[in-house]
């Protein structure tokens, strides 16, 4: 919303075609100064990491994810001043068993593809994701951001050192937290998700402030990308983390429910972000 605004006020229409005409028989109307057109920007060197929520309603979403998706994002990017974009893919779901997932078709998180200059490599690895259930209605993203906040400095998602670093949470479901599953014990903030004392290791999910503390120490802004019933949930999520940790920053931009709006969703989100943390 607010960029499509911004891009109006900024762009052609504050700048109608023709001079205007001094009054018949007036002095000439003095010009105010020109005011300099302050385009939007994005930043120019960026890792995207995209978390992908693979519950069962996604199965609608998946088609609009296909080439040419990144290759239209990074072309946007690219008119819009970014010169070196990196691509990653995440996903998650939620626990394997009841009441949070279903056995045998959900996953709690994967990395997919570590961020990489490459689109086609990103966008096929984009081809490759499949969805399951998530059984209950919140799923596992706070799962996936500390995840993919803990993992991103490692190889195994290889953020790169000098970029601001961006994760999309793209979802249309509220997240579970800490208390959602005592019996798996306290999350321990690491990378072994099964190192719990729940069915085959699994643990409770973490906290807001754990979550938040991950994407603080790695530098990664979120941007929730989120159906229109959720952006509440998220934004009040945001203020949270953004409150514990100013310089986490981010937004939450609307997803439709079929994300055929994603690649230029992220467009806004990225320009909303304020400055790179360090
Ligand atoms: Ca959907
Ligand atoms: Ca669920
Ligand atoms: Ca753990």
């Amino acid at each position: 919303m607010g960029y499509e605004a911004d891009w109006k006020a900024d762009g052609k229409e504050a700048h109608p075609g023709k001079p205007e005409q001094p009054p018949c028989g007036g002095e000439p109307k003095q010009q105010p100064p020109v005011q300099p057109v302050v385009q939007p920007v994005v930043p120019p060197v960026a890792d995207i990491v995209l978390a992908q929520d693979l519950s069962g309603s996604f199965a609608n979403d998946l088609p609009n994810l296909q080439a040419p998706f990144l290759s239209n994002l990074n072309t946007n990017l690219t008119a819009l001043g970014a010169t070196d974009v990196a691509y990653g893919v995440t996903s998650f779901i939620d626990y394997p068993f009841p009441p949070f997932g279903t056995a045998g078709m959900d996953f709690i998180y994967n990395t997919n593809q570590p961020v990489t200059t490459n689109v086609a490599t990103a966008q096929a690895s984009l081809g490759t994701l499949a969805v399951g259930s998530g059984n209950d209605g919140p799923e596992a993203q706070l799962v996936a951001l500390q995840q993919a906040a803990l993992r991103g400095t490692t190889g195994e998602i290889g953020l790169r050192p000098g970029s601001d670093h961006f994760v999309v949470l793209a979802t249309d479901a509220p997240y579970h937290v800490a208390g959602d599953f005592p019996a798996g014990g306290p999350n321990n903030n690491n990378t072994n998700l099964a190192d719990g004392t729940g069915p085959g290791g699994v643990e409770d999910y973490p906290s807001i402030a754990q979550v938040a503390d991950d994407l603080s120490v790695a530098g990664l802004h979120p941007i929730f990308a989120v159906t229109a019933d959720q952006i509440p949930t998220y934004q009040a999520l945001l203020n949270q983390m953004d409150a514990l940790h100013p310089n986490i920053g981010g937004s939450v931009v609307m997803l439709s429910p079929d994300s055929s709006n994603l690649a230029s969703a992220i467009v806004p989100g990225l320009m909303q972000t304020p400055a790179p943390m360090v």
